[in-house]
């Protein structure tokens, strides 16, 4: 955690990996009182004083934001929901807290070390011992136990018995991250869940505590994902969730799962349960449904939703002007209301302008994330980047701004390319490309490599140093293999590289998913390359989302029946209104494909 990413009042604090033998707050607290006081029964207590009752607005909700992320989407979701927020400053703060929420973001020793040194960490540990209400997300979660295996070992809040661990991805083949929507076991009574019922929710994590008879007071809902993990905990008014209620749908619009989960937790009175729907019981991690948004500036300088084919967004007219598909924050609205399980955009011409330089792009981030509420991911243009007046922004500062705009992740196309040549040349980590920078800030759930190969036929696996397969249909002259040679600039510029060379480079560099596009398809409408998605997602260990040519909800029950990918992503057909959204899923279900419904 770099400290000019951090949020005042915390931005002063610049962080070390904690040492394993440090000592929790809570820990601290406990054989304070055990010092002074004797025996407790509560595993900590505290010398801090939470104020008792209740003497500020009910619409208010006290934020702990330590500026690692993207906190945007749930300040959008509380406001969306008519609550305003006092951001905390101090830890007196928190004591005099009506409600909290703690939306932990980023890694788990960078966060354990803000807390610890602000003081914010007693402080939580005193208002959680007093039954204050609290809710916890996500990282919020995981601190609250013994410890962490992240970066670690490194010691947690310990409020609750257990070791944060990561996924093990071969128990089950899982690909970790766990990204995606997943269905919830509801056990202990836990009424911020009710709305939940039988559909899914978005995780977006590499890390998860495990239930024990140790907390088993504490579990209020597993998940499954190759093993049981926890995905809530519930005692008195205090509340955390693994998921993201503030990215698992709203209130109006389809899946309404997400907002009402906070709604509850602030407002526990009003709310009444709905009615569960039948017949679509959420079971596991759902496929994914991804909505495209391929952004430029056109000829008369308005931002607009393009498509290309093979990547040409031109007009074949005289005037050879851009195509224009409509207005990205409409657009993004709308497939949010249609059931898109996520939106992407891409600034497609990133890799020429300077993205922050292009603030329609970030206010586009802004204007949809208030009130879209699933994962958004923008891309194009994240590198290290001088300017004219010779002012150097490095790609961690073009991320940060995507993120504190309202991304939940953001994608490196060329700039991943080269960083993956120069790894697989000197066989080293240099730590310093954009995506190992971003994706050890952030953590590597944040980061995705958008990959654009151009498909190369050869007539013998031998005639290139690259991974060659033997394809389904044949090439121009009757050859049987090819390879996918990756590009750059928006597919301006071959590389010595393959898609295959690629994704393996890139996923031991920090990746966290893989977008994986195909230039010979792209526009087509004839169906995904499931020999390339086969390739890249049977090769990697990280979600690859198969993109480029669907035109049918037929392709999408293709790609998933044939090949591993974690998700799928089309433009055109949304665009031009050919197939709605809801006819993909409704095609997958019929073929028991799990979706979010
Ligand atoms: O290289 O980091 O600046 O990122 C640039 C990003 O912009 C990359 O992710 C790259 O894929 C994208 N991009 C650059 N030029 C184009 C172009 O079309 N001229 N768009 C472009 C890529 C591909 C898909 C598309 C699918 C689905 N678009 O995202 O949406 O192919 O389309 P379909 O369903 O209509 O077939 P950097």
């Amino acid at each position: 955690m770099e400290a000019a990413t951090l949020a005042a009042p915390f931005s002063s604090y610049v962080t070390s990996t904690q040492n394993s033998s440090s000592s929790s707050p809570c820990s601290l607290l406990l054989s304070r009182k055990k010092k002074n006081l004797g025996s407790v029964n509560l595993r900590f207590k505290s010398r801090l004083s939470v104020r008792a009752s209740s003497s500020t607005s009910d619409s208010v909700v006290t934020l702990l934001d330590y500026g690692a992320g993207n906190v945007r989407s749930i300040r959008n979701a509380l406001r969306h929901l008519g609550f305003s927020i006092k951001d905390v400053q101090t830890p007196g703060d928190i004591l005099n807290a009506d409600r909290l929420i703690f939306p932990g973001v980023g890694a788990f020793a960078p966060a354990m070390d803000v807390l610890n040194k602000t003081g914010m960490g007693e402080a939580l540990c005193t208002y959680i011992e007093n039954d204050r209400p609290f809710l916890g997300i996500c990282l919020g979660l995981q601190l609250l136990f013994d410890s962490s295996e992240e970066n670690g070992p490194v010691k947690g809040l310990g409020v609750i018995p257990g070791t944060v661990g990561r996924f093990d991805s071969s128990a089950g083949g899982i690909r970790v991250p766990h990204i995606g929507w997943n269905a919830l076991q509801v056990g202990n009574a836990s009424d911020i869940l009710d709305d939940v019922g039988n559909r899914h929710v978005y995780f977006v994590h590499s890390y998860r505590a495990i239930p024990s008879n140790e907390n088993k007071d504490w579990v209020s809902s597993t998940c499954h994902y190759g093993e049981s993990f926890i995905s809530s905990i519930r005692r008195g008014n205090v509340h955390a969730v693994q998921f993201h209620p503030e990215k698992s749908g709203g209130m109006m619009f389809y899946s309404k799962v997400g907002l009402s989960v906070l709604r509850r937790f602030l407002d526990p009175k009003s709310s009444s349960k709905q009615k569960p729907e039948e017949g679509k019981k959420a079971s596991k991690l759902a496929k994914r449904v991804i909505a495209c948004l391929d952004v430029r500036t056109n000829d008369k300088g308005d931002l607009v939703v393009t498509k290309g084919d093979q990547y040409d967004v031109r007009e074949q007219s005289n005037e050879n002007e851009v195509r224009n598909l409509g207005k990205p924050v409409d657009l993004a609205r709308q497939y949010y209301k249609d059931g898109a399980d996520e939106i992407s955009f891409l600034n497609i011409t990133g890799f020429r302008d300077f993205p922050l330089g292009d603030l329609p792009m970030i206010q586009v981030l802004r204007y949809t994330s208030e009130n879209v509420f699933v994962p958004l991911t923008v891309g194009g243009g994240i590198r290290d980047f001088t300017d004219a007046t010779g002012r150097y922004y490095s790609s961690l500062e073009v991320a940060a701004e995507y993120f504190r705009s309202g991304a939940d992740k953001i994608s490196i196309g060329s700039d991943a390319v080269y960083a993956a040549e120069e790894f697989i040349k000197s066989g080293a980590k240099t730590g310093k490309s954009s995506l190992e920078q971003i994706s050890r800030v952030y953590g590597n759930q944040a980061v995705v490599v958008s990959i654009d190969p151009r498909r190369v036929y050869v007539n013998d696996p031998d005639d290139v140093p690259y991974k060659v397969i033997r394809v389904t249909n044949p090439g121009p002259n009757g050859e049987e293999y090819a390879w996918y040679q990756c590009t750059v600039s928006g597919g301006r510029e071959g590389r010595p590289i393959g898609a295959y060379e690629l994704a393996k480079a890139v996923e031991e560099l920090g990746a966290g998913e893989i977008l994986l596009n195909c230039i010979d398809c792209d526009g087509q409408g004839k169906g995904f390359d499931t020999d390339l998605v086969k390739l890249i997602s049977d090769s990697v260990g990280i979600p690859v989302i198969a993109s480029s040519g669907a035109g049918t909800p037929e392709h999408f029950s293709e790609v998933f029946e044939t090949t591993n990918a974690s998700a799928a992503l089309a433009a055109g057909i949304f665009h031009r209104k050919e197939v709605p959204i809801q006819s993909v899923k409704e095609h997958l279900l019929e073929k028991s494909i799990e979706v979010r419904m």
